[in-house]
């Protein structure tokens, strides 16, 4: 599917046991002719790695297999640069990119400056890999001064919006989390069968019925081994997300692997710093679950929410558990009683010595 989403189509897949790793090639070479003969026969004009490889490893590759090698952070960073519309996701992606690029320099110039366009090399054009690390390195900190900008930009924006409480959607990519935002606040988000559709974040107030309004913030899906560049670059995107007043980790429960999405999302979420973030669990498209499957959930996860987001009649369910959620998480907002507001002067008095 990630090779999908870059636009590639897939002529055959080959699976490595783990466990015997080639320091050259990753794989064994018996396993690097297979490849080889099945690139050949099937006219593949790419060799998608589903695991991150050195520059020396791609190289090798590339040597054996007559097609362009790349790996899983390559794949994705493309990916994210096909999709960067924002001055802010762009920023990002190039950065993520010049980083990612940067300690593979040394030995694979050359080579890499003979390959024109296609996967895994957009928004880095061959004039940008003719240049040297040194104007490399200038550009990373000049993108990274320019994040610092945009990012001070959203804090201000942020501010002036923080009266009104805050629900991020957060979870796997192709979850339903754009599907969701559309749902609860009218929003035309892009809403795709593809991974990483949304980049930029997107925040909509949900005002259904009279009622008081909060903000839901739709963001960046987080993936299986999400480069670290990748992370480390949108990480203020991400951040808008997760310094949410309550976090809505929706889960595709129609996904063979949720339990590996949903413990990726929360890897991710502990990586920023939020893993204890106050989170509501939302099950999405229960229509596609099997019914088995459903079944074991609501009895692992109780408290969690149940919904199809493609099903408009939903969005009533949803919007009452996410106040409910809501209300637990801010506490602040609720009025407290005089004898309670007593004990909390008295907590921070006797505090203030030790
Ligand atoms: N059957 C079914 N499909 C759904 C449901 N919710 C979302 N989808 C579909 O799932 C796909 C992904 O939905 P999105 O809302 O784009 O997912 P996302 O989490 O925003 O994905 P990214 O932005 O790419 O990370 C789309 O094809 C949706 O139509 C649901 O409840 N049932
Ligand atoms: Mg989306």
């Amino acid at each position: 599917m990630l090779a999908e989403s870059a636009g590639a189509v897939v002529v055959g897949a080959v699976v490595q046991e783990r466990g015997s790793v080639h320091p050259g090639t990753l794989v064994r070479r018996g396993k690097v002719e297979e490849l080889a003969h099945l690139a050949r026969e099937r006219r593949a004009d790419l060799a998608i790695f589903d695991q991150d490889l050195s520059p020396a490893q791609i190289k090798n590759l590339e040597k054996e297999i007559e097609a362009k090698i790349l790996d899983r952070s390559g794949l994705i960073l493309d990916i994210f640069a096909r999709r960067a519309r924002t001055r802010e996701a762009r920023t990002q992606v190039e950065l993520a990119q010049l980083r990612y690029l940067l300690p593979r320099l040394t030995r694979q110039w050359s080579h890499l400056s003979r390959q024109v366009g296609g996967i895994g090399q957009r928004g880095v054009g061959e004039t940008q890999l003719e240049i040297d690390r040194r104007i490399i390195r200038k550009r990373i900190a000049r993108l990274a001064s320019d994040l610092k900008d945009i990012e001070k930009e959203r804090h201000e924006r942020r501010k002036k919006r923080s009266a009104v409480p805050r629900v991020a959607l957060i979870g796997y990519t192709n979850a339903g989390k754009s599907t969701i935002m559309n749902l609860l606040t009218g929003a035309m988000a892009r809403v795709e069968n593809r991974l990483f559709v949304t980049l930029d974040s997107l925040v909509r107030r949900c005002e259904r019925g009279g009622r008081p309004p909060f903000l839901v913030v739709d963001t960046v899906g987080f993936i299986r081994k999400l480069p670290h560049h990748l992370v480390a670059s949108f990480r203020s995107t991400l951040e808008e997300a997760a310094g949410a007043d309550l976090l809505v980790h929706v889960v595709d429960s129609s996904s063979g692997a949720l339990e590996d999405q949903m413990r990726s999302t929360r890897d991710t979420l502990d990586d920023l710093g939020h893993a204890d973030d106050p989170c509501l669990l939302a099950f999405n498209k229960i229509d596609q679950a099997p019914e088995g499957v459903l079944e074991r959930l609501r009895t692992e996860h109780p408290e969690a929410v149940f919904l199809s987001a493609i099903d408009p009649k939903q969005a009533d369910l949803l919007e009452t558990r996410v106040r409910a959620g809501l209300r637990a998480a801010r506490p602040a907002d609720v009025p407290v009683p005089p004898a309670a507001s007593m004990r909390a002067a008295w907590a921070l008095d006797s505090g203030s010595g030790s």
